[in-house]
Order: structure tokens, then sequence, then C-alpha cells
């Protein structure tokens, strides 16, 4: 293991199946896309992981499909597993409107905004297959979990390694996105 390593964080994405949460995570951590991809990850037969895929998370992006209004309107069930799973309340929430590139959009940026801030979550729209936003969304997130006093420490392993104390007030680095926490 790197020695400069200072943390590890457990980040869940969550949302209905399709919408992107795969996508995005690839997009993420290999830059890439595959449009033909199709994995049997969200099934319902895979539900008994549940509890402990939830447990002891510091951060869970939550994710809905822009052109497709059901899966927006079932965030309020996933707030609902999340709250009835976690085992910590002041995990930090990020909100994210997948697949703006296409263009039967259902779902207007105004309504994420809207219930983002309804349930303190940070927001922004994105896509994995043009990029927009995806990096944004993770490090946004990671950032906010670092300011929350309390959230990672704890999962610090004694390497003696000190996360530097100033914290810079980056302006305009994610276009369109909204910090509500
Ligand atoms: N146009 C467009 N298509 C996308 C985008 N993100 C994902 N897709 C496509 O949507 C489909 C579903 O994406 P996945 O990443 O598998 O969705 P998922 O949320 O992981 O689905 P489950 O694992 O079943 O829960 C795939 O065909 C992707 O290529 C996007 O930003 N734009
Ligand atoms: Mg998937």
């Amino acid at each position: 293991m790197d020695d400069d390593v200072l943390t590890t964080l457990k980040i869940l994405i969550i949302g209905e199946s399709g919408v992107g949460k795969s996508s995005l995570l690839l997009r993420f951590t290999d830059d890439t896309f595959d449009p033909e991809l199709a994995d049997t990850a969200g099934q319902e037969r895979f539900r008994t992981l549940t509890p402990s895929y939830y447990r002891g998370a510091q951060g869970v992006i939550l994710v809905y499909d822009v052109s497709k209004r059901d899966t927006f309107t079932k965030l309020e069930n996933w707030l609902n597993e999340l709250e009835t799973y976690c085992t910590r309340n002041d995990l930090v929430k990020m909100l994210v409107g997948n697949k703006i590139d296409k263009d039967n959009r259902e779902v207007d940026r105004n309504e994420g905004l809207k219930f983002a801030r309804k349930h303190n979550m940070l927001f922004i729209e994105a896509s994995a297959k043009t990029r927009d936003g995806v990096q944004c969304a993770f490090e946004e997130l990671v950032e906010k979990i670092l300011q929350t006093p309390g959230l990672w420490e704890s999962s610090i392993q004694n390497h003696g390694v000190q996360l530097s104390d100033h914290e810079q007030q980056r302006q305009g680095a994610c276009g369109g996105y909204c910090s509500l926490v």
C-alpha cells in the first residue's frame, strides 16, 4: 500500500437500474464509456446485500436519468432506504442527474436542484457519455466528506500522515455546480 494514502473512503452509488451508475464510475476511474453496457448488479435478486453495502459509508451518490422521469420520482424510495440502512446520519449526499447528452429530457435542472435542496444534498447534472460533470461529482463529494469533522478521521490507520490544514476555496471550478450542504 502506498505510504501517501491518507485515508480510504466508502462511497456508495445508488439509484434505479439503468440510470448510469456503472457508467459514471467507469468514466471516473477509467475515462471510458460503453454505449452497450449492460450489467445485472442492480437486479432485485441482489437485494440481500443491502445492509452490508450501506454499512460505514461516508458518502453516497444518488443517480437519476434526466430522460426518464420515473427514475427521478423514485428518488424518495432511495432516500428512505438510505435512512433505514445507513449507520451514520452525517453522511454526505450528492444528487446526480445523468444523461444530459440526450435530447429527450424529462426532468428539468431546476427540479433536480429543488429536490437536492429539500434533502440537503449536493447537486450536479452529468453525462457519463460526454464526461460532463462526472469528475466534479466525485471530487466535490470527497471534498465535502473531508470537510466534515468526524466523518473520516476514524478510518485513518495510523500512518502518521496528516492532511494539510489549508482549505482552498475553489471558485467556478465546476460549472453549474451548487453546494447545498
Ligand atoms: N446517452 C447516455 N447513455 C448513458 C449514460 N450513462 C449510461 N448510459 C447508458 O445507459 C445504460 C445503462 O447504464 P449503466 O451504467 O449500466 O446503468 P446502471 O445504473 O449501472 O444500471 P444497473 O447496474 O442495472 O443498476 C447503458 O447502455 C449505458 O451505456 C449517459 O450519460 N448518456
Ligand atoms: Mg450497474
